[in-house]
């Protein structure tokens, strides 16, 4: 749990981090705080747990974090409608329109408040949901009132039917609506509600992944045409710092030189084996879920001096006749320049593999995001 006025960059924070921003707003004493710690499972005064009572109470903003939901952030606002939060003030100074969701709350028939509340944030092309709270207090009223008592369901599409016809007044006729009891979240529309929330927010997370890996395509691609540009001087340097011949390649390479490259674009493409667990926090997919596409879409690297030197013994003769290079003017000896051929099809071809991998790898993410696959 967190506090304060100054949010707006924890907010961002989370949006950064994938999770849906609930504002939690509607009238005053709605019951927008007991709902939250209907979310947490908590009675006011345990450790977490927001504060309510029968009076005016959240005077400032608190964020909460449920542990089964994960993914979403509520934000208990003050209510509308009070000399302290009023539609002269509410929007500017909390800043209401900085959320991604909205629960707009009210316990009573609607009153214009609600309803202003809800009009403004469909303006801003934000989506909410209205809820109806004590829900079940109305019922047993509502019975005890009357020499005929209604069933319970007649009250519910009463209550659902008042509140889309208020809805109307300000064209709101495709909003959901959810009728419930902080008090009794087994019944009425509360396990519906968190369930359509759960949704949203997995809406969210998958925009994010989708925006996270579209633009790391374009990331990959521009990283390649930047290494491209060093290879020349590379192969230079791999050529050049190497006093003795490599029997086995019939050259004379600095493999070390090469085997640093190798690892530098490793890096660069993400084959590093933290990697893993950022597309694990990234996604939120499970490690084996991620490993078992990285295996399927990546051609094994053996990064060490040995693997090098394998690679380059088998990169075929043929490959090496069209290699153009530009060597430095006074090496003209065949050696040399059979050297530089090789350094220069390695430095591309491991750079060619290592893109081509994370290109796929980058792909099949957005395909199973795009599904909705995997995700928690
Ligand atoms: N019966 C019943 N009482 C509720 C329900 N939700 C809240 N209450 C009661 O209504 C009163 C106000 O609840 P709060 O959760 O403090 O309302 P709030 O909207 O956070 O109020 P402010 O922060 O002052 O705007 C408290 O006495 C709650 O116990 C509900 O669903 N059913
Ligand atoms: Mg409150």
């Amino acid at each position: 749990m967190t506090s304060l006025w100054s949010e707006c960059s924890m907010r961002h924070e989370e949006i950064k981090r994938g999770k849906l921003n609930v504002a939690v707003t509607g009238k005053a004493g709605a019951g927008k705080s007991s709902f939250i710690n209907a979310v947490l499972g908590l009675k006011v005064g345990q450790p977490g747990a927001a504060y309510t009572d029968v009076k005016e109470c959240t005077d400032y903003i608190l964020s909460y974090h449920a542990p089964n939901f994960e993914h979403i952030v509520f934000w208990d606002l003050p209510g509308i409608g009070t000399d302290t939060h009023n539609k002269n003030n509410y929007v500017k100074k909390l800043g209401l329109l900085d959320y991604d969701f909205y629960l707009v709350m009210g316990s009573e028939r609607l009153t214009d408040d609600e309803l202003w509340l809800a009009n403004i944030i469909r303006n801003s092309n934000k989506k909410f949901y209205f809820v109806r709270t004590k829900v079940h207090d109305g019922i047993k009223f509502d019975v005890l009132s009357r020499a005929n008592p209604r069933s319970k369901e007649e009250i519910l599409t009463t209550l659902r039917t008042d509140c889309y016809s208020n809805l109307r007044r300000y064209d709101l006729t495709r909003q959901d609506i959810y009728l419930i009891d902080n008090f009794k979240t087994d019944d009425y529309d509360f396990s519906f509600l968190m369930l359509n929330l759960e949704e949203e927010s997995l809406q969210v997370r998958i925009k994010y992944v989708l925006a996270y890996y579209n633009q790391k395509e374009r990331s990959f691609l521009h990283q390649r045409k930047v290494l491209l540009e060093t290879i020349e001087n590379v192969v230079v340097e791999a050529t050049t710092k190497c006093k003795e011949q490599t029997p086995e390649l019939g050259a004379s390479l600095n493999i070390e030189v090469l085997l640093r490259e190798t690892k530098r674009y490793m890096e660069q493409f993400e084959r590093s084996s933290d990697d893993i667990e950022k597309h694990e926090e990234l996604t939120g997919w499970h490690k084996e879920v991620l490993q078992d596409l990285l295996t399927r879409n990546s051609v094994e690297i053996n990064c060490s001096e040995k693997g090098v030197l394998d690679f380059c013994k088998n990169i075929e003769l043929c490959e090496l006749i069209d290699v153009q290079c530009a060597m430095p003017t006074k090496s003209n000896k065949k050696t040399k320049s059979w050297s530089f051929k090789i350094a220069f099809k390695y430095l591309n071809r491991i750079l060619d593999i290592l893109y081509h991998n994370a290109l796929k790898i980058n792909t099949e993410i957005i395909e199973m995001s795009m599904q909705g696959k995997n995700f928690r």
